[in-house]
């Protein structure tokens, strides 16, 4: 393949073209399509991306790249959303943390340990678990039933793009009104599809090199292409304190949307900064304590609460 050949696989345009769509796409098109539609006429919505893409080494996938992320920021505001009376499609990698059953699916305890035999005989919750566990099933049934919850799942970068894709184009005629929370962590590093090795990698070879491009930046055609007119957040994380201020201000000049979250690895839920044009040199910074943290609040009550606030005047203003 020559370089020129190269260059235009890995444009933002023309990405699409060249690998393969997720087997959902069509179903999350219908699905997002319907959502859309049941949904009143000023009803605010949000778009939450959480957990982590793959990026596969084989077309035939053994063995892929994955990172950190356990989805907790994404299912967390997703909550916290809800709660603000919000819509949320919540589009998350394949077993990560999810909206009120996060508390249960990725801890050391286990499902067994919720649950004990009665002298009935029959299984059922701890009484010690009872509350907790009735509240966030009431909430994950009455969000759901009311239609105000949909979930889209995706594992690999590819299908992740597809999908942020297909769902911004099904809510970009709504306007100011929706929200776009890109909290996933997307790699910025793939092989494209006809780089790939068509089956399992073997050893007999010895050591193996990867060359990984570099994934085209899809924040750029997000914000002026694809969904102009609506809110958009999206985060920054770095371990090197020094570039996470200018890695911020630099993504916010470059593709001009409305919030930048930085965020540092170690104290992600912790403490984070809300970069915007007005305030790209003194960023806002929200901010729990240690103590409040270990007693189970989670810092998107706060970060939510203050996006919904700005992206209401983002509407007013609109009108
Ligand atoms: O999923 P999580 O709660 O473990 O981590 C959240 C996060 C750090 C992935 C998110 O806050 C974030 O910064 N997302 C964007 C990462 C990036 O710079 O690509």
């Amino acid at each position: 393949m020559s370089l020129a050949d190269m260059r235009r696989v890995i444009d933002p345009d023309t990405y699409f073209d060249h690998n393969s769509p997720p087997t959902n796409l069509q179903w999350a098109h219908d699905q997002v399509d319907e959502f859309v539609k049941r949904q009143s006429p000023d009803q605010r919505i949000v778009l939450v991306t959480s957990g982590g893409t793959t990026v596969p080494l084989e077309n035939n996938t053994v063995r892929f790249v994955d990172n950190f992320s356990a989805g907790t920021r994404g299912s967390s505001s997703a909550e916290q959303f809800l709660a603000m009376g919000y819509a949320v499609v919540f589009l998350y990698r394949e077993q990560s943390l999810q909206p009120f059953n996060r508390h249960y699916s990725h801890n050391s305890k286990g499902l067994l340990s919720y649950l004990e035999r009665g002298s009935d005989g029959q299984i059922r919750v701890k009484p010690e678990w009872e509350q907790q566990l009735g509240r966030d099933l009431d909430l994950y049934q009455k969000f759901t039933g009311e239609g105000k919850l949909l979930m889209l799942n995706f594992t690999t970068l590819s299908d992740y793009l597809f999908l942020l894709r297909e769902v911004s184009l099904l809510v970009a005629s709504l306007g100011p009104r929706v929200m776009f929370y890109l909290a996933a962590a997307v790699s910025d590093f793939f092989i494209p599809s006809h780089s790939m090795s068509e089956h399992k990698i073997q050893s007999a070879a010895g050591d193996l090199t990867l060359r990984m491009n570099q994934v085209p930046k899809f924040l750029g055609p997000l914000v002026k292409n694809w969904v102009p007119l609506c809110f958009i957040v999206s985060f920054k994380l770095e371990t090197d304190p020094e570039l996470l201020g200018p890695k911020a201000r630099h993504a916010l000049e470059k593709y001009g949307h409305q919030v930048v979250i930085a965020n540092m690895l170690d104290t992600r839920k912790q403490k984070v900064w809300l970069f915007t044009k007005n305030e790209a040199i003194c960023p806002a910074a929200i901010e729990i304590s240690k103590e409040d943290l270990d007693a189970g609040k989670d810092i998107e009550q706060d970060l939510v609460v203050e996006l919904a606030r700005r992206h209401q005047q983002y509407i007013s203003d609109a009108k």
